[in-house]
């Protein structure tokens, strides 16, 4: 057993055991309750989830086994040269509940190169589709021919007992992080490179190796991608891509599986595709007002317009958050930091400037505010990084870092398959009504 796998049995089996026990003595006691409004509205709010690696607050934002992001930034082993953290050292945080040592990050680093192999027959699968197919359409069906090489599911047909579970997990997990970068940049360079693919050094780190292979090799960029492959990893268990890895993972199905699914949420415009969305709404808005650097004034009559279209305001919202998403800030800060001239991050905080009053004006947007989206292409597009619709592929790199550990930890735990009740119209207007008319049996 690798050192890391090792430190995971003997952090979650004990609180495996203890859950069990915690679980038999407490089982019956009330969570929370619910209204029809959660029923009807997408269940938000609803505490119906046991999840480990992170938690979101609505106001502070999302917080990392305790850690925010600012303190993320600071504490997180780095590579040499760089202020930003390893992507390797937010997985460790997670899956074991500690900060890592240079160490330990190093360890993850070298077993990623170790394992990041992917089988040919995956590359041919791709090959087999259009190069126009969306990025996210062939990530996910990257991911899905993958699977042959899931261990859990060749476990599992031989008859592996419930109490290995956890193991057979560990090691796919380890082994899909290890190969996402390869599989996302070949996507990358398929569509938009004419297939004149990089090879990977596996000199570097997980996320210096995926800058390299995507063909954009500075010191810059790499150091952008750390921190975006950091921030983006988690967001509690509840968010779209992370509910529905582990819904899939929860039926047994194996860690390659899950996750594909899960990508197939990120892939909407109300989750991970808004980082594409936004950067499409700032072409059009710069198009339609035919200037590249709008004042103000131009930016909010365009928000109203968007808003008079019924369209969203893609990057801002969110079903938690009550404030400016901390990950927004990070990105902010860093582009501050390293081009604070730059025309397109500049029109990005113009709209932050604007957009938020605008969108609370009309009194039924929860959240004004920008989320993680709302600033990331600005970033990659500083670097020439212009093909948008490759944006959440991006995002789906760094969100298996979170979705994986979790599944580490549902499996060591044995959590239950998801399987919530439904209820019809009818039944809520019944129930409606005995609570009018407590007297109504
Ligand atoms: N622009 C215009 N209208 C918006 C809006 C926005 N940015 N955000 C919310 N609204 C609207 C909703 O569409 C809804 O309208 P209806 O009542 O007519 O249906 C109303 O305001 C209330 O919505 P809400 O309760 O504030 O927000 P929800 O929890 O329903 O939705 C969303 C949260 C993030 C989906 C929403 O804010 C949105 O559509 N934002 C734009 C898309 C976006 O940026 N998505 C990424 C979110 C972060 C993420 O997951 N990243 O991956």
């Amino acid at each position: 057993m690798d050192t890391l796998k090792s430190k995971f049995s003997e952090k979650a089996l004990p609180l495996a055991q203890e859950l069990k026990s915690f679980v038999k003595e407490h089982g019956n006691v009330v969570v929370g309750q619910y209204t029809i409004d959660q029923v009807v509205g997408g269940m938000k709010g609803i505490k119906g989830l046991l999840t480990e690696t992170s938690v979101l607050d609505a106001v502070e934002g999302i917080r990392f086994r305790g850690y925010n992001i600012t303190q993320l930034r600071e504490l997180l082993p780095k590579a040499e040269g760089d202020t930003e953290p390893l992507p390797e050292g937010i997985f460790y945080l997670m899956l074991i509940g500690e900060l890592p040592t240079p160490e330990d990050v190093a360890f993850i680093s070298q077993e990623w190169n170790r394992r990041a192999n992917i089988p040919q027959h995956v590359f041919d699968t791709l090959e087999a589709l259009p190069a126009t197919t969306h990025p996210m359409t062939q990530f996910s069906i990257g991911i899905l021919a993958m699977q042959t090489e899931s261990e859990f599911a060749a476990g599992y047909a031989k008859g592996i007992g419930k109490d290995t579970y956890w193991q057979h997990t560990y090691e796919d997990a380890m082994n899909l992080i290890a190969r996402l970068p390869r599989l996302a940049a070949y996507i990358y360079r398929r569509s938009f490179h004419n297939g004149n693919h990089i090879a990977p050094d596996p000199s570097l780190d997980w996320a210096g190796n995926f800058a390299h292979m995507l063909g954009i090799d500075t010191p810059s960029f790499k150091s952008l991608m750390r921190l975006y492959l950091t921030i983006h990893a988690d967001h509690e268990g509840g968010n779209g891509s992370a509910h529905t890895v582990h819904l899939t993972g929860s039926m047994l199905s194996d860690a390659y599986l899950s996750f594909s699914s899960g990508m197939n949420s990120l892939a909407g415009p109300l989750h991970g595709l808004a980082n594409q969305e936004v950067i499409s709404w700032i072409f059009k808005m710069q198009k339609t007002l035919g200037t590249e650097t709008p004042t103000k004034e131009q930016v909010e009559e365009y928000i109203r317009q968007t808003l008079a279209n019924k369209q969203v305001v893609p990057g801002y919202g969110h079903a938690v958050l009550r404030r400016t998403d901390p990950r927004f800030l990070a990105q902010q800060d860093f582009a501050k930091k390293h081009f604070p001239d730059d025309p397109l991050c500049n029109l990005v905080w113009n709209v932050y400037d604007v957009a938020p009053r605008i969108l609370g004006e009309t009194g039924k947007i929860q959240n004004p505010f920008p989320n993680v989206d709302a600033h990331s292409g600005a970033l990659l597009l500083h670097y020439g990084f212009k093909e948008y619709s490759f944006y959440t592929v991006l995002f789906g790199v760094s969100r298996a870092l979170g979705v994986m550990a979790s599944l580490c930890w549902s499996r060591a735990y044995g959590l239950g398959l998801e399987r919530p009740g439904s209820v019809t119209f009818a039944k809520l207007k019944e129930i409606a009504e005995k609570a009018a008319n407590p007297t109504l049996a």
